[in-house]
C-alpha cells in the first residue's frame, strides 16, 4: 500500500507561511546550504551555453545536488528518448540561487529546496509547469504537495525531487571509544563544547550552511526557530563560537566520503548523505560503522524540488525528464540508491523495506512532531546571518 505522509504540526506550521514556526518572526520558510560535486561537473562549473531556444534539439541541461541520483537514471532516460543530458551538480542553495538570479544559466531543470523557491518564484525565475505534459504527476503524495503549496501557491512551478532531515551522523566505534556515555540522540553532541572537545581528535564537520546550523542552534537554545531578532542571532553566534575550536571544517558534501573512510567521526549532516557514507564504508569493508539520528529536541525537515527556469532552452525536454522521474520505478530506484525519501506515493512499495521502515530516514510520528521547516528571512536579517556565518567560519 502506498505510504502516505502525515504531518499535522508541520503542515500547520508551513501553512502559516508568513509567521515563522516555533513562534519566530520570520516570513515564509527559507533555508540555505553549501556546495559540492559528484558526477560530471562541480558547482563552479561553467554553465551550459545558453543558446537561443533550440527548437527540437535533443538536449537537456540539468543542475542538481551532488550524490542525489541513481547510477542509471540519466543513462536510461537518454537511451529511451535519444535526448542527450548534461548533468552538473552543486551542494548549496546559495550557489544555485546566485546563478538563477544572474539569469541565462542554460539549465532546463534545477533543483532548489522548497524554502528557497518561494522567493525565486517571486523573482520570476521559473516558468509554470505544463501539468498536461506530466501524466505521472498523479503519483505524487498529496500530503507532500500540500506542504509544497506553502511555498508555491497552487503547486504551479515545482514538483518534489527528494526530501529529508538535518541531523547528526557519527562513527559508532570512535564515539563510543572516546565517550561511552555520549549523549547520543541529543543536539548536545553538536552544540555542547565540553562534549565536542572529546571528539576533536577524530574530526568534526558541519554543513557549510547557516540555514542548517542557525535554526537548529535556535531550537537547541529554546528560541523560536524562525526568529528574526538580532539578539537571538547573537546567542546563536556565541553558541557556535563556543564549539568553533573543535570543528575540523565546514562543507556540505565532503563529509560523506570522510565519514566513510574515517577522516571525520561526527557531523551535522543530511539524512540520506550519512547513509550514503554508511554504504560506502560497508562497500569498502573498512570497518567503519556509520549511523544517523534526528535529535530529540527537534530538527529541520526540507524538500528539494524540480523547477524549469523561465529562459530554459529545452523546456519540452525538461517536462519529459520530470515525467520520467515521476514514474514509480524511477523514483524508487533513486531513493534506493541515495537513501533520501521521495514524494512519490506510487513508488513507496518499490522502495527497499530497510529504507522505508527506517525511522531515521522516514521519520515516525513522534519524530515528525518535532520537525520544523526553514523560514524565509527578511532581507535585513539575511544580511546579518551571512555576516555572522562568515565570522563563525573564519573564527573571528
Ligand atoms: N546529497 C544531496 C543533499 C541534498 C540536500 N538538500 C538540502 C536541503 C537543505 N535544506
Amino acid at each position: 500500500m502506498a505510504r502516505t505522509f502525515r504531518n499535522g504540526p508541520l503542515l500547520a506550521c508551513i501553512a502559516i507561511l508568513l509567521t515563522a514556526c516555533g513562534g519566530g518572526e520570520g516570513s515564509a520558510p527559507a533555508p540555505s546550504e553549501p556546495a559540492a560535486q559528484t558526477e560530471s561537473t562541480t558547482a563552479a562549473a561553467t554553465a551550459p551555453a545558453a543558446s537561443p531556444a533550440a527548437g527540437g534539439e535533443q538536449v537537456l541541461n540539468i543542475y542538481n545536488w551532488s550524490d542525489y541520483i541513481a547510477e542509471d537514471t540519466i543513462a536510461n532516460f537518454e537511451k529511451e528518448t535519444g535526448i542527450k543530458v548534461r548533468y552538473d551538480v552543486f551542494d548549496s542553495n546559495e550557489v544555485l540561487e546566485a546563478k538563477l538570479l544572474a539569469g541565462n544559466t542554460g539549465y532546463d531543470i534545477v533543483v532548489p529546496s522548497a524554502s528557497f523557491v518561494a522567493r525565486q518564484i517571486q523573482a520570476g525565475i521559473f516558468q509554470p509547469l505544463d501539468i498536461s505534459k506530466l501524466p505521472n504527476y498523479k503519483n505524487l503524495d498529496p500530503e507532500i504537495m500540500k506542504i509544497l503549496a506553502g511555498y508555491d501557491l497552487e503547486n504551479k512551478h515545482i514538483v518534489p525531487w527528494l526530501w529529508g532531515t538535518t541531523g547528526v551522523g557519527y562513527n559508532v566505534a570512535k564515539i563510543k571509544e572516546r565517550m561511552p556515555d555520549a549523549p547520543l540522540g541529543s543536539w548536545d553532541m553538536i552544540f555542547k563544547p565540553e562534549i565536542l572537545s572529546k571528539f576533536k581528535d577524530c574530526g568534526i564537520a558541519l554543513l557549510d550552511a547557516p540555514s542548517e546550523s542557525f535554526p537548529t542552534a535556535l531550537r537547541y537554545l529554546g528560541l523560536p526557530t524562525g526568529s528574526q531578532k538580532p539578539e537571538d542571532l547573537a546567542q546563536v553566534e556565541a553558541l557556535l563560537m563556543s564549539i568553533r575550536p573543535y570543528i575540523k571544517y565546514f562543507h556540505s558534501s565532503q563529509y560523506i566520503n570522510d565519514l566513510a573512510n574515517g577522516e571525520v567521526c561526527l557531523v551535522l549532516g543530511w539524512s540520506g548523505d550519512v547513509f550514503i557514507a554508511r554504504d560506502r564504508a560497508s562497500e569498502a569493508k573498512n570497518g567503519n560503522e556509520i549511523t544517523y539520528y534526528v535529535p530529540r529536541e527537534g530538527s529541520l525537515m526540507w524538500f528539494d524540488t524540480m523547477a524549469i527556469p523561465k529562459d530554459a532552452p529545452h523546456a519540452d525536454n525538461a517536462h519529459k525528464f520530470i515525467d520520467y522521474v515521476l514514474r514509480a520505478e524511477v523514483a524508487a530506484a533513486i531513493t534506493n540508491y541515495v537513501n533520501f525519501p521521495n514524494a512519490n506515493a506510487a513508488a513507496t512499495p518499490l522502495v527497499n523495506a530497510e529504507i522505508r521502515n527506517d525511522p531515521s530516514l522516514y521519520p515516525d510520528a513522534e519524530t515528525r512532531q518535532n520537525l520544523f521547516p526553514n523560514v524565509v528571512n527578511t532581507p535585513t536579517f539575511d544580511r546579518l546571518v551571512t555576516r555572522t556565518w562568515t565570522r563563525i567560519k573564519t573564527n573571528q
